[in-house]
């Protein structure tokens, strides 16, 4: 049993935060550690290195709910180790309903004072947008978990908390911050995603001189659970390392989430269309009946091996073919996520590049999204691989431990390749005839 003393829960009562709280071994945090490292790609923005990270489940490029996709992210968020202590604190019933990801690269981080519970009353699109409503009846209760991927100092931006600001609500400045130096402007991730196309961020009336501040450093494995009105920040990550964090957010199931998906109105706060959106019961039960709650998310078999081939891609993995292949892989990609092309043809000699993806996606007109998506995935299958990084969903595909092999040689590279293509094909691996290009191997249309 994971329990909070009872000298922890009075200070939670008394300060709005709790830790650093020993949970999980290195070990046991690999996995997901692992996971984040091959599903992200560093790409530079405003001359600043930053993750790109690909939502899976909501098809957009974003640091936030990587838990729909990735279980080696989930299992921890679901982990008693978590949620026991958090029934101590909260109550029995409660939903896992977001996750975020927090990089701070060396120079990157400032991230301003807030309270978590704006975000979520109102919106930095539009300040009637909602996310969460809850009960009239009820406390409002979102809490959330801080998980340190890798040690958090003074040095790289630890959080900071103004102790006892839970217990206050603070007034929110309409209007008086641009959105280019909101809250998150510290990390591009944050700023790139959901700043993106805002004109204001959401501003707080809060003194930090007027308050008790606490910095509270974290190794790596350990936790801080905050409530949903407790001021917190952090500060640059002055280190030439990294900082990784990843929290979560929990709340009763009386409470709405997504309350525009009634309406039919998927677009939330960040911009994200939510429609395939579900929260997860981390215990007790639903009595109430008004969101999205699954075990799991609803991708079948083929799509997700399509997004788990499409993050080799994404994610730099594999080495792309030369011209025609590439422009095989632009239009099955496009055909599988959006179906049959809708957009005007261009100009060919003045967006030549665009004119071929244009007639690479017009190529697979007619096909189901689902075709799209075999085909696709048969096509990336094909490709060398750059390193052996793989996703999770990735190595239980291969389900014969083949994943975690490092290849030294251009033969034993081909030797892979064609076992797999013959497994796909289902025929022997000498059927294939390997003094001919793969193109030739029936795997394009
Ligand atoms: O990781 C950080 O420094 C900030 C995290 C944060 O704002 C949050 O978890 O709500
Ligand atoms: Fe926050």
């Amino acid at each position: 049993m994971y329990s909070l003393t009872a000298d922890q829960i009075k200070h939670f009562e008394e300060k709005g935060w709790v830790g650093p709280l020993d949970t999980f071994s290195l070990e046991e945090m690999e996995p997901m550690k692992e996971c984040l490292e091959s599903n992200s790609l560093m790409v530079e923005i405003d001359g600043q290195y930053t993750p790109n990270f690909y939502n899976n489940v909501l098809n957009v490029i974003t640091p936030r709910d990587q838990h729909l996709f990735h279980k080696p992210v989930v299992e921890l968020y679901k982990s008693p180790k978590i949620v026991q202590r958090l029934n101590q604190l909260g109550e029995s019933n409660l939903l896992l309903w977001q996750t975020n990801i927090f990089y701070k690269a060396p120079t990157q981080g400032l991230i301003k004072w807030h309270q978590a519970i704006q975000f979520y009353t109102a919106s930095d699109i539009d300040f009637e947008k909602k996310t969460l409503v809850f009960p009239k009846d009820e406390d409002a209760l979102n809490l959330t978990v801080w998980l340190a991927v890798d040690d958090a100092t003074p040095e790289n931006g630890c959080l900071r908390f103004a102790n006892g600001t839970h217990k206050k609500e603070f007034k929110v400045l309409e209007g008086a911050l641009p959105a280019k130096e909101g809250m998150f402007a510290g990390i591009q991730a944050h700023k790139s995603v959901w700043q993106a196309g805002k004109k204001y961020a959401l501003a707080f009336e809060f003194n930090e001189t007027d308050w008790e501040v606490e910095e509270v450093p974290v190794k790596a494995g350990q936790i801080i659970i905050f409530t949903e009105r407790t001021m917190h920040s952090s500060a640059i990550n002055n280190s030439k390392q990294r900082r990784l964090a990843l929290n979560a957010r929990y709340v009763r199931p009386s409470v709405l989430i997504y309350p525009g998906r009634l309406k039919g109105d998927f677009i939330d706060e960040n911009g994200h269309n939510v429609q395939r959106h579900f929260s997860i019961m981390v215990s007790g039960r639903d009595d109430y009946g008004i969101n999205v709650i699954r075990e799991w998310n609803d991708l079948d078999e083929t799509e997700v091996e399509f997004q788990t081939m499409a993050n080799l891609v994404r994610y730099d993995h594999v080495e792309l073919p030369a011209d025609k292949r590439q422009l095989d892989i632009y239009g099955l990609y496009q055909q599988a996520v959006e179906g049959d092309c809708q957009t005007e043809e261009p100009d060919p000699i003045r967006h030549a590049r665009k004119y071929l993806q244009w007639q690479a996606w017009n190529r697979y007109q007619g096909i189901s999204r689902a075709e799209a998506m075999q085909q696709y995935s048969q096509l990336v299958a094909t490709l060398p691989r750059k390193d052996r990084k793989v996703s999770e969903s990735d190595n239980a595909d291969a389900g014969d431990g083949d994943a975690h092999k490092k290849f030294s040689t251009a033969a034993e590279i081909q030797s892979w390749l064609v076992s797999y293509v013959a497994e796909l094909l289902k025929i022997e691996p000498d059927e294939i005839d390997v003094t001919t290009p793969f193109e030739q191997c029936g795997l394009n249309p």
